[in-house]
């Protein structure tokens, strides 16, 4: 018999079907029993006589034959009453270090992931995860229906694409190497390699030292890169369409997870452009808060998304026209202002989830910023090189997943929107 996924179960009686997933709660009253069963889609309840129950234990993975029987009670309002039940995965433990079916989950975040294969299964958990991956489905759709090309570039590299010390080294055959922070240049190469349009959905590494609610050292960055681009707005303009899609794509694949985490999302998103100067000028004159030179401080980020959406009603904001003495060395400065340049971030609820901008495409330009820059051309040759063979007007950005994920769902520490937590202290599971 085919498998039926719990999703998928009609509301009819009498139907013979095999459903397969984990004992998620036993309830005994006496001579029968309730056990959920949990698949990857949901839970249906199994009536079971006190004999055969006794053996179950919670988590155990069990494979059901049985009929449907409608029960208004019983959630999804079915039931099945089992002919033949077959346990295929054993249990091992005294007691489970973590209650998956609890219905507030009761463990600290650190115990959550000391013991993440429990965890995960929590439906609440499961639910954020189902998210984050209808929020890189609908990237990659959105994408790749406007000719985006998917590409995946090499997390081991020569040097550093972001500047600062960021980075983990890697002993390559002898070679100092590191993991990537970015695929920044590899996104431009491509490019300029004939690709025109790119996208990737890949791990991004920074050997920061923070330990905060919202880094981590290893993350999932949604990168895209454009070009023959006019300049930066067409590049705002874009991702402003792609959130909206993004969602679009979660009202209807999601409605039951966004549900559980009471969350709402706008039909239409309209997002204001700001530049930077005046969001520091806000910062100061209406909440006397200083910001640091040619940026604002992440209680600036919070104070200014309040403002925004207290103004203009929306939860996001981009700011525009960071100096040049902020951003890296392949940021295209504004010719009206060389000062300035023409990049932006994204702020989504108080936090930043994206940085883009227009790059600078002319290689002797480039050349010289590098150096300005104070680093030496000749380390960046490979670089360099993608610029010598007509190297249109281009640009890009790049969401942090998690950090969207963290945002959208409300969620108060990066590490719950994190399927495998890399942070300063943990190297395991
Ligand atoms: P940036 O360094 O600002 O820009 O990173 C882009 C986005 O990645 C996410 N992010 C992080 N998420 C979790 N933990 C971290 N430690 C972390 N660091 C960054 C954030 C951030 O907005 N090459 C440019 C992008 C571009 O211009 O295309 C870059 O990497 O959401």
């Amino acid at each position: 018999m085919q498998r039926t996924y719990v999703c998928d179960i009609e509301k009819k009686a009498e139907v013979n079907i095999l459903v397969k997933g984990w004992v998620h709660k036993i309830h005994d009253l006496g001579q029968i029993s309730f056990v959920h069963l949990r698949d990857k889609t949901g839970i249906v309840q199994l009536i079971l006589d006190k004999e055969t129950s006794k053996d179950l234990k919670l988590e155990m993975a069990i494979e059901v034959c049985g009929k449907t029987v409608l029960n208004e009670k019983a959630p999804g309002g079915i039931e099945v009453l089992p002919d033949d039940i077959k346990v295929v995965g054993k249990t091992f433990y005294e007691t489970l270090p973590i209650e998956v079916n609890a219905y507030k989950q009761k463990a600290s975040l650190e115990k959550q992931l000391d013991n993440r294969c429990l965890s995960l299964k929590a439906p609440k958990t499961r639910a954020i995860f189902k998210v984050q991956e209808e929020i890189a489905n609908a990237f990659r759709n959105f994408l790749t229906a406007q000719r985006f090309s998917e590409v995946r570039t090499p997390k081991i590299i020569s040097s550093s694409t972001e500047g600062g010390s960021e980075m983990f080294t890697v002993d390559y055959f002898g070679r100092r190497a590191f993991l990537t922070q970015s695929p920044q240049f590899y996104k431009q190469m491509m490019v300029g390699a004939g690709f025109e349009r790119v996208f990737e959905i890949g791990f991004a590494y920074r050997a920061e030292l923070h330990n905060t609610w919202r880094h981590l050292n290893e993350y999932v960055s949604l990168d895209v890169e454009m070009g023959f681009i006019e300049d930066e707005n067409e590049l705002m303009d874009l991702e402003e369409a792609l959130i909206n899609h993004i969602y679009d794509h979660l009202r209807k694949t999601c409605a039951r997870e966004l549900e559980i985490f009471k969350v709402e999302l706008p039909e239409k998103v309209e997002i204001p452009r700001m530049p930077l100067p005046e969001a520091q000028e806000i910062l100061l004159d209406k909440f006397n808060l200083r910001s640091p030179v040619g940026n604002i401080s992440a209680e600036g980020e919070v104070v200014l998304s309040d403002y925004i959406k207290k103004t203009y009603g929306s939860d996001f904001v981009f700011l525009t026209h960071y100096p040049v003495s902020k951003r890296p060395m392949y940021a295209m400065p504004d010719p009206e202002n060389p000062e300035l340049t023409k990049s932006f971030d994204l702020i989504f609820k108080g936090l930043e989830i994206t940085t883009g901008g227009q790059r600078i495409n002319d290689y002797e330009m480039l050349k010289e910023n590098i150096k300005k820059f104070k680093l030496n051309p000749d380390d960046f040759a490979f670089y360099l090189d993608n610029f010598k063979y007509g190297m249109p007007p281009h640009g890009g950005f790049a969401i942090g997943l998690e950090r969207i994920t963290l945002k959208i769902l409300n969620l108060d520490n990066i590490r719950e929107a994190t399927l495998i937590t890399r942070d300063m202290k943990r190297l395991e599971p």
